[in-house]
């Protein structure tokens, strides 16, 4: 593995970088491929989430939260409030049914997926993984009480789903870091830091980049004046991220067979969601009894 940069060091700058395990390729997307995903964007309706629920309280000491940003996911619904997928063993009723991937994202992934293949060997390549979650970022400034305020950040953080990860980035570009285990008092040590570029591919696995390490989005830039779709009331989008996972399928639930608990946290977000989507609708009706 190449030596780590010193912390505080100069930043990966190269367009095409290879570290064992971690891959990233400024220029991944093409000019037409960048825009139908934009058009598709533009259709969305992102979801602000709860952090909480009534079957999912606030912790003793933590208060019920809005998460920082709107999101969106595609194959499976990672609601906030269902604790998120944490295996092996916060797999039932965390993964929820969603809408499969638009024909240019199923294009990416495939693309994906056979580089994945390649880089990725044995333990770090799960049996049956395939790219079937997809987590959509929106990064930029919220509306609070009549303020614009920039909440452009991930906190460290790992993900959990097993086997390499991919993420897209549109916009602004953003600065990633992945850092050692934090431990109260000590400054983490930046193993790895990358610009993610507009239009870029990050491609990461195996135990240093998934296990030892965390990431997390330390800013957004503002430079190059990107506007992001969709347009949104309270929330003005200068990045986009797609994150690309792999859950097992069989941990992937419809919401008609979550349990009655899951189903009613969960219900409020399905109905917002049928709003905008007919996938969504389908998947509410299947709850109703056959008359
Ligand atoms: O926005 C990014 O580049 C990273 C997002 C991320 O860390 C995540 O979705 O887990």
């Amino acid at each position: 593995m190449a030596p780590p940069p010193r912390r505080g060091g100069m930043l990966a700058s190269k367009a095409r970088q290879r570290t064992p395990g971690h891959h990233y390729n400024a220029s991944f997307l093409s000019a037409a491929d960048r825009s139908e995903i934009l058009q598709w964007l533009s259709t969305l309706k992102p979801l602000w989430e709860e952090r909480y629920s009534k079957h999912f309280p606030p912790p003793p000491g933590q208060e019920q939260r809005r998460l920082l940003r709107p999101v969106y996911w595609l194959g499976n619904w990672q609601f906030a409030c269902l604790d998120y997928y944490r295996p092996p063993k916060g797999v039932k009723d965390r993964c929820v049914r969603a809408e499969p991937f638009p024909p240019v994202l199923e294009r990416q992934v495939k693309k994906v997926e056979e580089l994945a293949r390649r880089m990725f060997r044995g333990p770090d390549m799960p049996t049956g993984w395939h790219l079937n979650t997809c987590l959509v970022n929106f990064y930029g400034n919220r509306l609070e009480d009549g303020r614009w305020v920039d909440t452009a950040r991930v906190g460290e953080h790992k993900d959990f789903e097993p086997g390499p990860v991919a993420s897209l980035s549109l916009g602004e570009r953003a600065l990633i870091q992945f850092v050692t285990s934090t431990r109260p008092g000590e400054r983490d040590e930046i193993v790895l830091e990358q610009w993610l570029d507009d239009g870029s591919l990050q491609l990461f696995g195996g135990a240093r980049w998934k296990e030892q390490t965390f990431h997390r989005v330390q800013r957004v830039d503002t430079r190059a004046g990107h506007k992001m779709p969709p347009e949104l009331p309270d929330f003005q989008t200068r990045r986009v991220n797609l994150t690309f996972r792999y859950v097992p399928d069989q941990h992937v639930t419809p919401f008609a067979q979550l349990s009655a608990e899951a189903r009613e946290d969960v219900r409020p977000y399905m109905r917002t969601l049928a709003q905008g989507s007919a996938f969504f609708r389908a998947e509410l009706e299947r709850e109703k009894p056959a008359p």
